[in-house]
């Protein structure tokens, strides 16, 4: 294992076979850096997916209270040949940060036999089985996986199809774990990519009762409690973290004012914690920020679209109104 940092030497020696994923480069240390030692602690949310996390993960989406993965499943299902015929013969389905590709199976079971699908996902091992997968389930479905970060730039191969259009998919509402300045320049980012006349099919979740978003972040079984924990762990392994898990407590709070799920990690006890070879105090009750989930209006989300040159064709909703799914055309 290697790292531009060093800081891979304070890794646990069981790093490469507890994990899929890679060691962190420089940039990546300056910006946990930057973030863990700013005036408001806070930690960059990607660390939440290790192999445990994104078990974690898959272990909330089933819980009662998370309803945003069973809801948008169901709208897909229930509206997948209107989606279909909205996209129309698209050349290429890109799909940001794709992960397992469970939702986009049913996406490609109906579309147009020509289609390619181009995952897009920063786990270059986990992205290549999955895509040996998907050629085995879908034979006639060109595959072509992209190993990339997608918040940063990163470039697609040209189409070989000239007519046919590109069409970005982005499900699951990652596109509110960011603040709305930098979800704005990633709907940018995706507007160049497929350039005049692509199009973009993206999930993301809407305002409602505080109290049903509270319960979806802090479950009665304490799962996201133990996934928010976990990035604590992961940057023990992979950044010379020295957390004590058994120091702080999960906190998930709605902000009413900026429309979004705080996730937080309470410090139980005053406590000195080392990270990316920088040391820092903790006060008892002092808060790390670990994640934001923003949640919109259909109209809020389509200006933002707007202004970033989208025009909405539809949205999709459940019968109440937790979840969208939008087709926007550049
Ligand atoms: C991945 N993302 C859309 C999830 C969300 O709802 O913001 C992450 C999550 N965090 C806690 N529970 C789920």
């Amino acid at each position: 294992m290697t790292s531009s940092t060093g800081f891979a030497s304070a890794c646990d020696a069981d790093y490469a076979v507890a994990s899929c994923y890679r060691s962190i480069d420089r940039d990546e240390g300056m910006e946990i850096q930057r973030g863990f030692f700013g005036e408001v602690p806070s930690l960059p949310s990607k660390y939440f997916y290790d192999r445990v996390g994104s078990e974690l993960f898959d272990a909330i989406c089933e819980l009662d209270e998370y309803y945003p993965t069973r809801t948008e499943a169901s709208i897909m299902r229930e509206s997948v040949d209107e989606m279909v015929e909205s996209i129309g013969p698209a050349g290429r389905l890109i799909e940001y940060g794709s992960g397992s590709s469970l939702k986009t199976r049913l996406l490609l079971g109906y579309m147009h036999a020509d289609v390619t699908y181009v995952p897009v996902d920063i786990s270059g091992d986990y992205l290549n089985q999955v895509a040996e997968s998907l050629r085995r389930d879908f034979p006639q479905r060109r595959i072509s996986p992209i190993a990339a970060d997608f918040t940063r730039p990163f470039r697609l191969r040209s189409s070989t199809a000239s007519q046919a259009r590109d069409v970005v998919y982005f499900p699951g509402s990652t596109i509110g774990n960011f603040k709305p300045a930098f979800a704005a320049t990633l709907l940018s980012q995706m507007r160049n990519q497929v350039g005049t006349g692509g199009g973009l099919l993206i999930g993301f979740d809407l305002q409602k009762d505080p109290a049903v978003l509270e319960a979806a972040y802090d479950d009665r079984r304490g799962i996201t409690a133990l996934f928010n924990l976990n990035l604590l762990r992961h940057l023990n392994r992979v950044a010379g973290g020295d957390f004590d898990l058994e120091a702080y407590r999960h906190i998930a709070l709605y902000n009413e004012q900026e429309h979004r799920i705080e996730m937080h990690l309470e410090s139980c006890r005053e406590q000195a914690v080392s990270l990316v070879g920088r040391t820092r105090t903790l006060a008892k009750s002092e808060r790390i920020l670990t994640e934001l989930s923003h949640k919109y209006t259909v109209d809020g989300f389509t200006e933002m679209a707007a202004a970033s040159g989208w025009k909405r064709e539809q949205i999709w909703t459940d019968a109440n109104e937790y979840f969208a799914v939008g087709m926007f055309w550049a």
